[in-house]
C-alpha cells in the first residue's frame, strides 16, 4: 500500500508506521493470535465504508444511504454461512470480547451460572475471569486441564456441570493446543439443559480450512474473531441456530453496540471469500504441519510443551526446565527478532504478568510461505536465544539470521 498523503501530512504517525512496517518485515511473528491480512482485506479496511453509519440490519437501517453497506453486509453474512455451515450469522461485533458480551447478554441474566475454561489453563479473560466484565456480571465456575495430560478433563467438566447445573457451557480457549471434544461438551450440556457456546477465535481459520472439527452444527451459538488464523480484519462474528437469531441480533444492536464498522464488514466479506478458496485449505494444513514440526524440534531440544505437543496452530511452552520465566524469554526472543507472548501454564505458581511459559504460534510465518524446515530452524533459534538471554552479541547475531530468512519470505500486505 502507498501512504503518500499520510507521509506528507503527518510525519509523526508516518514515522511510527514506517518503523512498524520494517519491524513486521524483518522479524518473525510467533504470537499465536497474530497474522497478516489478505492485501484485499487491507484495502477494504482503508475504504470509504469507514465514513458511514448503519445501525440496524440490511434493509432495516436507522440512517439513509445504506444500499451499498447492505450489499457488503449481505455478502459477509452469506459467505460466513457458507464457510462455517451456519444457520444465522451476525457480522457486526466489533471484536471478540464485545461478541462474547453480546452472547451472554442474549442468553443470561446477571448472576446466572456459566462453565468456562480457567484463564491459566488456556481460557480467555472474557470466559469468566474475575477482573473481566464476564466474571463480575455472571457466576462463572471454571474447569481446568488435567495435571498429568495437560488436556481438558471431560469427566471433570461433566462432574462440575452435574453439580452446578449451569445455564450455559462455554468451550473455547486462547492457549490450548489440543482438539476440542465438541460433541462431549454438547452431550454434557444436554444432560443439564445448558446452552452450548463455543468461542473459536483462535482456530476459526483452521476450521474454515477444514483441518479442525467444526462446532457450528453442534453448538447453539459460536463466536469468533476474524483476524487470527482467519486472516481477516480485527473484528468478530456470532453464528447461531436460526431459533436464536432474534436474541443474538438484538443483543448486538441495540443491546451492546451502536453503529457497526462498515469498512470492517466489507473486509470481513473479502476475508470469507478468500477463506472459501482451495488455497486456504492448503494454508490451514501448513499452519498445523508447521506447529507440529516446531513442537517436535523444541521437544528434541529439551523443551516441555504443555500436553506434549499440538493439534492446532499453537503451543504453550513451560520454561521451568530452562530456569527462565516467560517475561525474560519474551524479552530475549524480541531482541533476536522473534516476537512471542509470555503465557501462564496450567497450575502456574507464578502470577499472570510474570508467568512460567511462552505461547508460540505458526499462522503468521505460514502466511509468509514458511514450511516445516523453517519451523524447525525457528525452534533452534528460540533455543539458542533463550540459552543466550544475557548475551547481547549472540542475540544480535540471531537477529541477523532471522532478518535474512524473513527477506526470503516477504509479508503479503504492507
Ligand atoms: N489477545 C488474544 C490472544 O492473544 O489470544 C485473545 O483475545
Amino acid at each position: 500500500m502507498e501512504y503518500k498523503i499520510l507521509a506528507g501530512e503527518d510525519r509523526e504517525v508516518y514515522g511510527a508506521l514506517e518503523a512498524e512496517i520494517k519491524r513486521q518485515q524483518e522479524g518473525l511473528e510467533l504470537i499465536a493470535s497474530e497474522n497478516y491480512v489478505f492485501p484485499a482485506v487491507q484495502e477494504a479496511l482503508g475504504s470509504v465504508f469507514t465514513n458511514k453509519y448503519s445501525e440496524g440490519t440490511p434493509g432495516k437501517r436507522y440512517y439513509a444511504g445504506n444500499q451499498n453497506v447492505d450489499a457488503v453486509e449481505n455478502l459477509a453474512v452469506e459467505r460466513a454461512k457458507k464457510l462455517f455451515g451456519a444457520e444465522h450469522v451476525n457480522v457486526q461485533p466489533l471484536s471478540g470480547s464485545p461478541a462474547n458480551a453480546s452472547v451472554y447478554f442474549a442468553f443470561l441474566k446477571p448472576g446466572d451460572k456459566v462453565l468456562g475454561l480457567k484463564l491459566d489453563h488456556g481460557g480467555h479473560l472474557s470466559h469468566g475471569h474475575p477482573v473481566n466484565f464476564s466474571g463480575m456480571l455472571y457466576n462463572f465456575v471454571q474447569y481446568t486441564v488435567d495435571k498429568d495430560t495437560g488436556r481438558i478433563d471431560m469427566d471433570q467438566v461433566r462432574e462440575i456441570a452435574l453439580r452446578e447445573q449451569p445455564k450455559m457451557i462455554l468451550a473455547g480457549f486462547s492457549a490450548y493446543s489440543r482438539e476440542m471434544e465438541w460433541q462431549k461438551f454438547k452431550d454434557i450440556a444436554d444432560e443439564v439443559g445448558a446452552i452450548t457456546f463455543a468461542d473459536i477465535a483462535h482456530i476459526a481459520g483452521l476450521i474454515a480450512g477444514k483441518q479442525i472439527a467444526n462446532p457450528v452444527q453442534i453448538f447453539d451459538v459460536v463466536s469468533t474473531t476474524t483476524h487470527k488464523t482467519l486472516r481477516g480484519p480485527r473484528g468478530a462474528i456470532i453464528m447461531c441456530k436460526e431459533k436464536f437469531a432474534k436474541e443474538i441480533d438484538r443483543a448486538v444492536f441495540p443491546g451492546m453496540q451502536g453503529g457497526p464498522h462498515d469498512n470492517v464488514t466489507a473486509a470481513k466479506a473479502v476475508a470469507f471469500a478468500e477463506a472459501l478458496k482451495p488455497e486456504f485449505t492448503e494454508y490451514a494444513k501448513q499452519v498445523i504441519a508447521n506447529a507440529k514440526a516446531m513442537a517436535d524440534e523444541l521437544i528434541g531440544l529439551g523443551f516441555k510443551i504443555i500436553s506434549g505437543g499440538t493439534d492446532n496452530h499453537l503451543m504453550v511452552v513451560d520454561l521451568t526446565p530452562q530456569g527462565i520465566v516467560g517475561k525474560d524469554a519474551e524479552a530475549a526472543l524480541d531482541k533476536a527478532g522473534i516476537s512471542t507472548s509470555r503465557s501462564t501454564i496450567p497450575f502456574d505458581p507464578n502470577p499472570p504478568y510474570n508467568p512460567s511459559g511462552i505461547r508460540l504460534g505458526t499462522p503468521a510465518m505460514t502466511t509468509r510461505g514458511m514450511k516445516e524446515e523453517e519451523s524447525r530452524q525457528v525452534a533452534r533459534w528460540i533455543a539458542s536465544a533463550i540459552a543466550a538471554k544475557d548475551d547481547e552479541a549472540k542475540l544480535v547475531s540471531i537477529r541477523e539470521e532471522v532478518k535474512a530468512l524473513c527477506a526470503k519470505f516477504p509479508i503479503p500486505s504492507v
